[in-house]
C-alpha cells in the first residue's frame, strides 16, 4: 500500500526556480505522508504511479501554505480603550510611558488562566488558518515573569500540538519592564537571561527576540540577551528600528539574527549589515497602519540590496490587532509598494527563512506538503482583494483540513 496522493489539474505558484512565481500552468503535485515527493507539469507525471487518492483541482491556483512569521498571539484582554485614547490625541509612546500599553496586557495576561489563554489564542489561530496559514510563530512577552512566560509559551506549544498548525515559539522576555522591576531595568534584563536556560530546558523556546527601542531595551541590554541566547545555542531575532533608529539591526546581525522586524527607521548601515549576515527583513504593515505611522521602511533599498523580505501580521493587542494575513499582503503592496509576487514570497519562502525553516515555504519535492488551493485565476489576486477570502482548500502535512 502506498500513501501517495496526486493533486492534479493545478496551476502552481511554486515560488521555486527562476520563473516568475515559479509558475507551472498545467501542474500536478504528488504527496506521500507529510511530504511533497514530486512537483511539475502534469504531462510529466511519472508513469505507473500508484496512488491512494487522486484530487482534481480543476485548474485552481495552488501556493505553498502561508506562514505568519511574527505574532504575539497569546495574551489576555484587549486594548480597544487605548485605540480610543490615541484617536483623542495620545501617542503610543505616551500611553506606554504612563503605564498602559504592553504593561496593561501584562496585567490581563497574568490574571488569565492557562486554559482561558489557550481558548482565546485558539480562536485567533482559527482566523489565521481560515486564510491558509499552516505555520505560525508565537512570541511570549506578556507574562514577564518566569512563571507567566512559561505559561504563555506552553499555550503556544499546545496550539502546535492540537490546532492543526505548526507553531514556532519565541521567547520575548525583553518586551517591557514589569512593575515589580520598575526603575531596575538592568536587573530585569539579568532576570530575562537567568530564566532562559530553564525555559529552554522545558522545550519552550525555539528562538529569542527583544524589543530594542527608546521605550524598550537599549542595544547594550539587547546584546546581553543575545549573548545568553547564543550561549545556549538559540537563534535570535529583533524588533528593530520601529519607532527610532537605535542601531539594533547592526547589533542583531553581529549575532547572525534570523530576522529583524519592523524596520521603519532602518539606516543604510543597517541594510548593509543585513545583507552581509543574510538576515530577513520582516515587514509589518498592520502596525504601520494601525499606529498611523508616516515613516516607511526602506523597501526600495532593501530590494536593491537583495535582502529577503517577509510580511507578517504582527498580531498583538496594542499595535496590530489584525487576524488577516491576506490583508497584510494587500497592505504590503498598497502601503509599502511591494509587488504582489514579493508579498506572496514574504508569507511563504521568506517567512520560512525568517524562522530558520528549510523544510517549507515552496512547492518542491522533499519539502512538507503544506499548501493552499485558491479560487483565483492568478496569484496576484491574493494581494489585490482586501476583505475577501478565496481559500478553497488547506493541506498541512499532506492532510486536508476538514
Ligand atoms: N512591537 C510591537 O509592535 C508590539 N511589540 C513590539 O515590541 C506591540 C506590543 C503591544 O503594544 O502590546
Ligand atoms: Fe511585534
Amino acid at each position: 500500500m502506498t500513501s501517495k496522493q496526486v493533486w492534479n489539474n493545478a496551476r502552481l505558484a511554486t515560488l521555486a526556480g527562476d520563473q516568475p512565481w515559479g509558475w507551472v500552468e498545467q501542474g500536478a503535485l504528488v504527496t506521500e505522508g507529510e511530504h511533497i515527493v514530486w512537483v511539475g507539469e502534469a504531462s510529466q507525471l511519472p508513469a505507473g504511479l500508484e496512488v491512494e487518492a487522486e484530487h482534481d483541482l480543476q485548474g485552481a491556483v495552488v501556493t505553498p501554505g502561508l506562514i505568519d512569521c511574527h505574532t504575539h498571539l497569546v495574551y489576555g484582554g484587549q486594548r480597544a480603550r487605548e485605540f480610543e485614547l490615541r484617536l483623542h490625541g495620545a501617542s503610543y509612546e505616551e500611553i506606554a510611558r504612563s503605564g498602559g500599553g504592553i504593561r496593561s496586557s501584562v496585567s490581563s495576561t497574568r490574571a488569565a488562566s492557562e486554559e482561558h489563554l489557550f481558548a482565546m489564542a485558539l480562536l485567533r489561530a482559527e482566523s489565521l488558518k481560515a486564510e491558509g496559514v499552516t505555520t505560525l510563530e508565537i512570541k511570549s512577552g506578556y507574562g514577564l515573569s518566569l512563571e507567566d512566560e512559561a505559561k504563555c509559551l506552553r499555550v503556544a506549544r499546545r496550539l502546535g500540538e492540537e490546532a492543526d498548525v505548526s507553531v514556532l515559539k519565541t521567547y520575548l522576555g525583553a518586551h517591557a519592564v514589569p512593575p515589580e522591576f520598575q526603575g531596575r531595568q538592568g536587573d530585569y534584563v539579568e532576570a530575562v537571561c537567568a530564566w532562559m536556560p530553564e525555559l529552554k530546558r522545558q522545550g519552550l523556546v525555539d528562538a529569542v527576540d527583544a524589543f530594542c527601542e527608546g521605550i524598550g531595551f537599549t542595544p547594550a541590554e539587547t546584546r546581553r540577551v543575545f549573548e545568553t541566547a547564543r550561549g545556549l545555542g538559540l537563534n535570535v531575532k529583533l524588533h528593530a528600528e520601529q519607532l527610532s533608529d537605535q542601531g539594533g539591526t547592526q547589533l542583531a546581525c553581529e549575532f547572525a539574527a534570523l530576522s529583524c522586524d519592523h524596520l521603519e527607521h532602518l539606516s543604510p548601515a543597517g541594510i548593509a549589515a543585513m545583507k552581509a549576515s543574510g538576515t530577513v527583513a520582516v515587514l509589518l504593515p498592520g502596525a504601520y497602519y494601525f499606529l498611523r505611522d508616516t515613516m516607511l521602511p526602506p523597501v526600495a533599498a532593501l530590494r536593491e540590496a537583495g535582502v529577503p523580505m517577509a510580511v507578517s501580521t504582527d498580531h498583538n493587542p496594542g499595535t496590530s490587532p489584525t487576524l488577516s494575513l491576506l490583508l497584510m499582503l494587500n497592505m504590503a503592496c498598497t502601503l509599502f509598494r511591494l509587488t504582489p509576487e514579493e508579498a506572496l514570497r514574504g508569507v511563504t519562502v521568506n517567512a520560512a527563512k525568517a524562522l530558520g525553516l528549510a523544510d517549507r515555504g515552496q512547492l518542491r519535492a522533499g519539502l512538507r506538503a503544506d499548501f493552499c488551493v485558491w479560487a483565483v485565476d492568478h496569484p496576484n489576486e491574493l494581494s489585490y482583494y482586501f476583505g475577501r477570502n478565496p481559500l478553497l482548500r488547506r493541506v498541512r502535512g499532506g492532510i486536508e483540513s476538514p
